[in-house]
């Protein structure tokens, strides 16, 4: 990857949506851990554009649920949360300037959030849970194959966790890390999936980005994994994302 967008953290941030009970964010922290994250992203030879905060959306910092980018286009998302749809307009701008941008589909049934697609090489997999259904998903499906029909589309069901990169991502293509408070509904039968200890189980929101593995928390197991997949491993500390569902991987999208 050799580019990420990113947004500042408003001062609305502790009105955002979050199921967790660990407390309001601390607003000056979260954006020293965000300047740590966006360091982090720039050590890796990325350049890391930070765009402007926006007050009248306070999860807008989670800025990987507005597209999915792929084959260097853009497709812009339909959150399943509606106090989260503006911030999508808002994203268009600054991705149209660099990259061809479609649309998941502005009116009709579905809804998709970028927190729920996950690439594994060639294979991708879309969390259906509670930001994405199957309409949403098979939109994606369509706008993506149209663009690159080699790609595999899997739909996995899943509950227990926000999106489904919250509790499973990819360390390589057939090789996954897992949170085991996520419930995936079906067989897995695409790899194998290291499972962390419930209480670290946050640190399986891996960021895999140019040869390192970046992820929250001080979650030893977390480091082994990244490290027995040939990864560089990058301990973060992003606790007070985490006060708001989100994690790493949230807070990017990479090209
Ligand atoms: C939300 O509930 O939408 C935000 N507070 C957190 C979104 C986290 N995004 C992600 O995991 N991709």
């Amino acid at each position: 990857m050799r580019h990420a967008l990113v947004r500042r953290v408003p001062d609305s941030m502790a009105r955002g949506i979050t199921r967790q009970r660990l407390g309001p964010p601390d607003l000056a922290l979260a954006r020293r851990q965000h300047e740590a994250y966006a360091r982090a992203l720039g050590s890796l030879g990325i350049e890391v554009t930070v765009l402007d905060a926006l007050e009248e959306f306070p999860d807008s910092a989670f800025i990987e649920d507005v597209a999915v980018i792929h084959g260097g286009v853009a497709i812009l998302t339909r959150p399943a949360a509606p106090e989260r749809r503006g911030e999508v307009e808002a994203a268009r701008p600054a991705l149209r300037s660099r990259m061809p941008v479609r649309d998941l589909g502005r009116s009709g049934p579905g809804f998709l959030e970028g927190g729920d697609v996950l690439f594994a090489g060639r294979e991708l997999f879309v969390g259906i849970g509670e930001r994405t259904d199957p309409a949403g998903a098979g939109r994606l499906r369509q706008r993506l194959l149209s663009g690159d029909p080699t790609l595999t589309v899997r739909y996995v069901p899943f509950r227990g966790r926000l999106h489904l990169k919250t509790g499973l991502t990819a360390l390589g293509p057939e090789l996954f890390v897992g949170d085991p408070g996520l419930t995936l509904e079906g067989p897995w039968e695409f790899g194998t999936v290291r499972w962390l200890p419930a209480e670290e189980g946050h640190a399986a929101n891996v960021l895999v980005v140019n040869g390192a593995g970046l992820f929250d928390g001080s979650s030893r197991s977390a480091r082994t994994f990244v490290t027995d997949a040939g990864l560089r491993p990058i301990p973060l500390d992003l606790s007070e994302f985490r006060k708001m569902d989100g994690g790493l991987t949230c807070l990017s999208l990479l090209w």
